[in-house]
């Protein structure tokens, strides 16, 4: 039997001791059968670090020896409950056997048509990790950051912007993600040991990531805090940034302006729909409206001017604010695949 875990992020313990709790479970299992399924939140928490186990994303953001493993596991762990939907299951496109599914839930566990009621899932983690290890522990293969590519003289591409966000990131930092196209964007990267992410996909809730990286930052000075936001997120909460610059929190934010909301006009049947259109703020200009006095600020349109203001901004002992203007409908490759496949996601639509 190949046991796999699926699991999301679960509200009944602090996040890391589930995670914790759940990679000494794969540990006892051979090194090829140990694989991680999970949701957005969890995913980026358990980001394939170098140190990690493999992770099944949704299906199009895995690679292919990973998939083929959750696919064709004889059992999947299913921790949390995964809600299988539409962005979860990449358009659908997972191959999910759910009647090989076992689910723990918070307060059950379900098998087939039978649900086993009562028991708790920090409870079920607590006494299967007690199972005697089968095998040595695991050891992750390492793996890459994914490679910088472009011209300085080069208008700024997602393909080029993605993999620029996972070279700046590094160990110590925690960069929180908002909605929108950063999510999909951001989630197949591999980053380096030590980054934390957080980010909350599964509500959704868009205005979230700003505040919350101002919360973030207060939380923990030891760490820096790095917010990659959508300017049509950004707009409903950028005052918040008026409060990191009155609490001296110095976060380094990355707003991408690309003209509106793009997740939406990926996921629509008209993209250019008046309510994907915003009022074209002037972004880099916000810290300095909002009291930020000393942050860095930069406005890029060239990979060559991005590289410079990501420098800057690491070197800011104050906060940094960087605004990237990318195109209308320029996507990172999960949402483009999405895009594509409207009519397997949403049928045909009056
Ligand atoms: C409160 C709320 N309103 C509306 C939505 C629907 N929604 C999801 S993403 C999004 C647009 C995000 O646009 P932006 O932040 O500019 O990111 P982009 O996709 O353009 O990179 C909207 C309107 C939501 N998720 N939450
Ligand atoms: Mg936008």
């Amino acid at each position: 039997m190949t046991p796999h875990i699926l699991t999301r992020k679960p509200r009944l313990r602090p996040r890391n001791f589930l995670i914790n709790d759940a990679k000494g479970l794969l540990q006892q299992y051979p090194p090829n059968c140990r694989h991680i399924a999970a949701s957005p939140e969890l995913q980026s928490a358990w980001k394939p670090t170098r140190k990690s186990p493999s992770i099944y994303h949704r299906r199009n953001l895995s690679d292919r020896k990973t998939r083929q493993i959750v696919e064709g596991a004889d059992l999947v762990l299913d921790l949390g409950g995964v809600n299988l939907n539409d962005i979860t299951t990449s358009a659908y496109s997972a191959k999910l056997d759910l009647s090989r599914f076992i689910t723990v839930g918070l307060n059950d566990v379900r098998i087939g048509d039978d649900v086993i009621a009562g028991v708790r899932l920090a409870d079920v983690l607590a006494e299967l990790i007690k199972l005697k290890p089968s095998s040595s522990p695991y050891r992750g293969t390492p793996q890459g950051l994914a490679p910088v590519n472009g011209k300085p003289s080069d208008k700024i591409t997602m393909a080029a912007l993605y993999p620029r966000y996972a070279a700046f990131l590094r160990a110590g930092d925690t960069v929180v993600l908002e909605t929108g196209s950063t999510s999909p964007g951001m989630t197949p990267m591999t980053l380096a040991d030590g980054v934390r992410v957080e980010a909350q996909v599964l509500w959704g809730s868009i205005g979230w990531a700003t505040p919350a990286a101002f919360g973030v930052a207060m939380a923990d000075t030891d760490r820096r805090t790095v917010l990659i936001t959508g300017e049509g997120s950004h707009q409903l909460t950028a005052n918040d940034i008026g409060a990191m610059g009155r609490f001296g929190a110095n976060v380094i934010v990355f707003v991408l302006n690309n003209s509106g909301y793009m997740i939406e006009r990926a996921l629509e049947e008209n993209p250019n729909w008046t309510y994907n259109d915003l009022a074209p703020w002037n972004f880099a200009q916000l810290p300095k409206a909002l009291g930020c006095s000393d942050w860095y600020t930069a406005r890029v349109t060239t990979l060559g001017e991005l590289d410079e203001a990501m420098k800057a901004a690491r070197a800011s002992k104050t906060g940094a604010y960087i605004e990237i203007i990318g195109g209308k409908m320029d996507m990172p490759p999960v949402l483009a695949y999405a895009h594509g496949q409207l009519k397997a996601m949403y049928g045909d639509t009056p």
